[in-house]
């Protein structure tokens, strides 16, 4: 891995223009990957990288510094010709989404990532799917190669890794934590980023709490089902985490789904369980995940999609 950083930073340092963008509709780690990415390169070489991203970046990211570095998708010419192409935390190749042309025209791609992919885009892969998050990954690039960061830089890093470990539940090894105390020894005041990343609009938080209340219950109140139609979906913030963390709350519920409807037959499902796997739901849905967090989008009517979801958990 420390030769492919080198090489990477190689390329970077002989480069005149990089573009860097992660996985369409980011999430926390997604988002902060990228801008911290960017700032290291702009403070170690003096080239200030394009941001792209496309889809929503969801409210309870509004404050994540350097935000307004990022560009949407629309608003930069696609056209022109970078020397590199940087793609962060994607997973496959179809969730690139509007910024694809950018990585099609770009003289050299490179990617860093932690998701299992037999996709690869980049010619230059830096991935680790043992890392919690990619910004897991960009702190190892960092230190290996000793490059000079900023607050912002670990304020970023500490963004990502509190997302994909959902503030530490997930982590599997003691790597994010071992980071994240390197972070809070530089000055990272965690408390504070998810003070943050808890400060959304009261609209925001109004249709999490109503959507939260539409919950039916199944199988001996065992699965809460929750459904967000197309009119309040465009107001839903990220992927509806809140309203599944909710609903999960609840004394004897082992399971929690959220219908979305995105488009009149595009139904986005979100599955999460306490504890027994639920991704070959998703997986039979046409989707995936981890084990107790998974999802699908499915082309069929919000009716159907209820339906097939509740047949799915009826053995369960
Ligand atoms: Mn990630």
């Amino acid at each position: 891995m420390d030769n492919k950083v080198k090489e990477f930073f190689n390329v970077i340092k002989n480069a005149k223009s990089v573009a860097i963008m992660g996985h369409k509709n980011p999430d926390g780690d997604s988002l902060c990957s990228v801008l911290a990415l960017a700032r290291l390169i702009e403070l170690n070489f003096g080239i200030k990288p394009v941001c792209v991203y496309d889809g929503n970046i969801p409210d309870c990211l509004d404050g994540v510094p350097l935000r307004t570095r990022i560009k949407y998708f629309e608003r930069v010419d696609l056209s022109q010709i970078f020397d590199v192409a940087i793609v962060l935390d994607y997973g496959n190749p179809i969730h690139i989404g509007g910024a694809q042309l950018i990585v099609d025209n770009a003289r050299f791609i490179a990617e860093i990532d932690h998701h299992k992919n037999d996709n690869n885009v980049g010619t230059l892969c830096l991935n680790d799917t043992g890392a919690a998050a990619t910004a897991e990954i960009v702190y190892q690039m960092m230190k290996s190669q000793e490059l000079k960061y900023d607050i912002n830089v670990a304020k970023l890093l500490a963004v990502g890794i509190l997302t994909d470990t959902g503030n530490f539940k997930f982590v599997r090894r003691g790597n994010a934590l071992r980071i994240m105390a390197d972070l809070v020894d530089y000055g990272v005041n965690i408390r504070e980023l998810i003070e943050m990343m808890n400060n959304k609009p009261r609209k925001t938080v109004q249709l999490e709490a109503r959507t939260a209340a539409t919950a039916e219950f199944f199988y001996h109140h065992r699965l809460a089902l929750a459904t967000i139609c197309k009119k309040d979906y465009k107001h839903l913030d990220g992927r509806g985490e809140t309203v599944l963390n909710l609903l999960g709350q609840i004394q004897g519920v082992d399971y929690i789904v959220l219908l979305k409807e995105q488009k009149a037959e595009q139904i986005g499902v979100s599955i999460r369980s306490r504890s027994k796997p639920i991704n070959h739901i998703a997986e039979s849905l046409g989707g995936g995940g981890h084990q107790l967090a998974a999802g699908a989008v499915v082309k069929d009517t919000l009716e159907n999609v209820r339906a097939k979801v509740l047949e799915l958990f009826r053995g369960e």
